[in-house]
């Protein structure tokens, strides 16, 4: 069976080259020309993906890449792997679903099979792709099989692949069930069926939400433990020794990716359609949204001990990506954070291994370069602010050299020295 995926990205990439491995022709769709250029010539942009397997796939021709939608027609499994973003208003953002869809209707043939792997609300497989598809005139169910699979890859992540992450899967009727369960069963050790797409959808959004509202947690008990002088992260860690006990979270300046500070928006709105208000999950949403201005405010008090304001400060922030060893910006904590501190008027520079720029987004105008890791530099910030617990970074040096730190991630927790300096959150 020939396999096309569409959407190329941190899903869509390590999908179609793990589909590759195991002998699968493959063709990536995607939109974006450079991308679509980068995979033909080789050339891998995906953290998780191996770059010798990508060369080799795409060398023996079994993976090629196109933005030709019509080549869809060869296919016959078509994976969806597009971005769900919000709105500027907050609200789900499936357009980039709509649109593959569109194109897979207009060269919809008989045998094919569809399966939706972008994390979506409940509902999104039946309420709208199904109908889309269903305009060609073919029968889903007989003529062509459609499924919700959601992904669950965790970027960066060493121990659990694309083949080792149990799989759940949906399908609209019985038969496109037991189809995308074979398809999957292929390449997955486990499969795990359920009744319909909309359990698939809402069992993604649920495990997503499950860390939003967990992380939650432990940021208000944060706070409340500024209050009381009691070290919160020694308590989670104490609490992490109940036998089967809690899975472990830890506070931080806010939360950050492409599916935590997101994943939770597409169920609170699909709530609403049924009047139901998810007060839990969005005060949690709060929370985790309160921090990051907490964390300013930690900044503030560790300036003050060395009698100086925000304003004219010169602010240095270690990590800015959304979580340690990974490249990725998005939605980061500290992207808000940074601006914060310039409204306050403090200089603000920073240094990420991983992020050598910071270009212009929502947030700011300003393009930012990472500042290389100098003593300098560290020793002429009125405050080092921890963001990201990169594990390539001295934190023994940095604290050495920097006036104050304050820590967000307790990744100063194995310095010796000058442990004075250091204001953990
Ligand atoms: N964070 C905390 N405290 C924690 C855990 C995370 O503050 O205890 C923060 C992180 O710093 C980060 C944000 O939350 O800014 C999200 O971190 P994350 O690791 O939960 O999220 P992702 O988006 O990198 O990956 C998650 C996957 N995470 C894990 O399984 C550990 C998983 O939930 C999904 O497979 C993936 O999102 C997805 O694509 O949905």
């Amino acid at each position: 069976a020939r396999i096309g995926v569409i959407g190329l990205g941190y899903v869509g990439l390590p999908l179609a080259v793990e589909k590759g491995k195991v002998g699968f022709p493959v063709i990536g769709f995607d939109i974006n020309s450079k991308r679509v250029d980068k995979v033909n010539a080789g050339e891998n942009y995906i953290g998780d993906v191996k770059d010798i397997e990508l060369g080799d796939l795409v060398q023996r021709g079994v993976l090629k890449a196109t933005a030709d939608f019509a080549l869809l027609a060869e296919c016959d499994v078509i994976i969806i792997c597009v971005p769900t973003p919000l709105t500027i208003t907050r609200d789900p953002d499936i357009s980039y679903i709509e649109a593959s869809t569109r194109a897979i209707a207009k060269y919809l043939r008989p045998g094919q099979l569809v399966t939706l792997e972008s994390t979506t609300y409940p509902g999104t497989t039946q309420e709208i792709i199904l109908p889309l598809l269903a305009e060609s005139g073919l029968e889903v169910g007989k003529d062509f099989f459609l499924a919700f699979s959601p992904e669950r890859v965790d970027p960066g992540n060493k121990r659990f692949s694309t083949k080792n992450t149990s799989k759940v899967v949906g399908g609209v009727t019985p038969v496109c069930l037991e189809i995308a369960y074979t398809l999957y069963a292929q390449t997955i050790v486990n499969v795990v069926p359920v009744s319909s797409p909309a359990a698939a959808e809402l069992t993604k959004v649920f495990e997503n939400t499950y860390r939003a509202v967990n992380i939650a947690l432990v940021n208000e008990l944060m706070l409340l433990c500024d209050r009381m002088g009691l070290d919160i992260w020694e308590v989670v860690e104490a609490a992490g020794t109940k036998p089967f006990g809690i899975q472990t979270f830890y506070p931080g300046p806010g939360v950050g990716g492409h599916c935590i500070p997101i994943d939770p928006f597409y169920l609170t709105w699909k709530a609403r359609e049924y009047d139901f208000h998810t007060r839990f999950i969005e005060l949690a949403g709060e929370i985790n949204v309160e921090v990051s201005y907490y964390v300013v405010n930690r900044v503030i008090r560790a300036l003050n001990s060395e009698n100086k304001s925000l304003k004219d400060a010169k602010v240095f922030v270690l990590g800015v990506a959304y979580k340690k060893d990974i490249d990725d910006v998005r939605e980061s904590p500290a992207l808000k954070i940074m601006e914060l501190l310039r409204r306050e008027g403090a200089t603000v520079s920073y240094h990420d291994p991983f992020i050598p720029v910071i270009e212009p987004h929502g947030g700011s105008t300003v393009r930012l370069e990472s500042t290389p890791l100098s003593d300098a530099a560290l020793a002429e910030a009125d405050c080092v602010l921890i963001l990201t617990d990169h594990s390539s970074v001295d934190y023994e040096r940095v604290v050495e050299q920097a006036r104050v730190v304050v820590d967000t991630r307790n990744a100063t927790k194995n310095v010796k020295k000058n442990r004075e300096k250091i204001a953990k959150i």
